[in-house]
């Protein structure tokens, strides 16, 4: 401001001149009205952040297409990627986009609805071990729920993969018959410890309970690699509260992932507006669904339509209209240093990669990068490049893309 004061040689502040100021700002990406148009953040910056003044437009380069319904990807350290399939199976996809199934067995999952084969993620130490871990809709007796399996992979001379030793290390309870909201990322720490993330389970007959200790609904874990509670959670010894819970009032968790200073971040789903963005700490609450922005799909508001509460905590980010957000990374790479630093983050409905960039906690800016499909998972590659997994589920097939500066 000093400069433009000394560039317009004005001796004194004027409106004039802090409106030009604003203007001069890019604008929101997201031009269209809000559903809860009588809503305000909380703070400055909560929604609808600028996008930056230098917007990277990658080139994007389809890499394997044809493959089933995908839900995740990871890569593996010799460069390949380990995507998981909603229906219940995982591929090995190379970089040239040659595919090949993982052999073994996998549970049966529940494929319904938004069920499936769900997160997977790799044990710090799978190098020497070959220890995944990976979450997925499991029936069980009187419906089905989020579970988290670990399991071997292993590769035979030829590269090509199986997996054993596959055992079930964590169940949410309570088991309920509904076929929406099962989350889930699995996130784990340098410690190895995991954090799991999962949903409400929507319907309106349960999804109070995110706001319950005592049940495992619209949580955040944190569990050791046995699946038990890691000692210094939260809720250890007070009453009924499930010792496993890292925070609650969590709705539909998709996206999940460490920031550089190894503090989690997550994303999750708001039904008509309200898609957040939140950095949960220990113990904390954050809110649904007696305290969310947005309105439900019905149009009526979500409870009291109450956006603020002492007792819980504002998201850090939040949209309306929703992006619809699935899986997340935090960049690191060194193929785009514009984004250094920023979350990316597949946009269902945004069809495409959402880049934010925080700085003190706070979102700064806001860019999208269209891809013209759902997007259901995105990760920095070794490469630095940045892969986008698509889902078209009425075509049955997934693509996974590279963006790259195409240099
Ligand atoms: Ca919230």
């Amino acid at each position: 401001m000093t400069s433009l004061f000394k560039r317009t040689g004005l001796a004194t502040v004027s409106m004039v001149v802090l409106s030009q100021v604003a203007f001069a700002q890019p604008a929101s990406v997201e031009t269209r009205p809000p559903n809860a148009s009588d809503q305000t953040p909380a703070f400055e910056g909560q929604t609808r952040a600028p996008q930056p003044e230098t917007l990277v437009d990658p080139k994007a380069d389809v890499i394997a297409e044809g493959l089933p319904h995908l839900w995740s990807l990871e890569f593996l350290p010799d460069g390949r990627m380990l995507v998981t399939a909603k229906r219940g199976t995982m591929h090995v996809v190379s970089p040239d986009g040659a595919v090949v199934e993982v052999a073994g067995e996998l549970p049966e999952v529940d494929a319904s609805g938004q069920g499936g084969l769900l997160d997977v993620a790799l044990a710090n130490d799978f190098e020497t071990s070959g220890k995944i871990y990976f979450s997925f809709a499991e029936k069980r007796e009187g419906g089905n729920g989020t579970s988290v399996a670990a399991g071997t992979l292993t590769f035979d001379d030829a590269g090509a993969p199986t997996l054993s030793d596959v055992s079930v290390i964590f169940r949410q309870m309570p088991t309920y018959n509904g076929r929406l909201h099962y989350g889930s990322r699995i996130v784990p720490n340098d410690d190895g410890t995991l954090y799991v993330t999962v949903g409400e389970r929507s319907d309106a007959e349960v999804r109070g309970q995110a706001q319950e200790l005592e049940s495992g609904l619209g949580k955040v874990f944190r569990i050791n690699a046995d699946g038990s509670a890691v000692e210094g959670n939260p809720f250890i010894g007070e009453g009924n509260a499930l010792p496993e819970i890292w925070s609650s009032g969590h709705r539909n968790v998709q996206g999940a992932t460490l920031d550089g200073e190894g503090r989690l971040w997550t994303i999750e789903h708001g039904a008509r507006g309200g898609d957040e963005l939140n950095r949960p700490e220990a113990g904390k609450n954050y809110g649904w669904p007696d305290v969310a922005y947005g309105i439900e799909y019905n149009g009526n508001p979500i409870g009291e339509g109450v956006t603020s509460s002492a007792e819980t905590q504002q998201p850090i980010y939040y949209w309306d209209p929703v992006i619809a957000p699935s899986g997340m990374d935090y960049y690191d790479g060194s193929e785009f240093p514009e984004w250094e630093g920023a979350f990316i983050i597949a946009g269902l409905m945004a069809q495409g990669v959402v880049v934010v960039h925080t700085d003190g906690d706070r979102v700064t800016t806001e860019q999208r990068v269209p891809l013209n499909a759902r997007v259901r998972d995105v990760k920095t590659g070794p490469d630095g490049a940045v892969y986008a997994v698509t889902e078209n589920p009425g075509e049955g097939s997934s693509t996974i893309v590279r963006l790259s500066r195409g240099e």
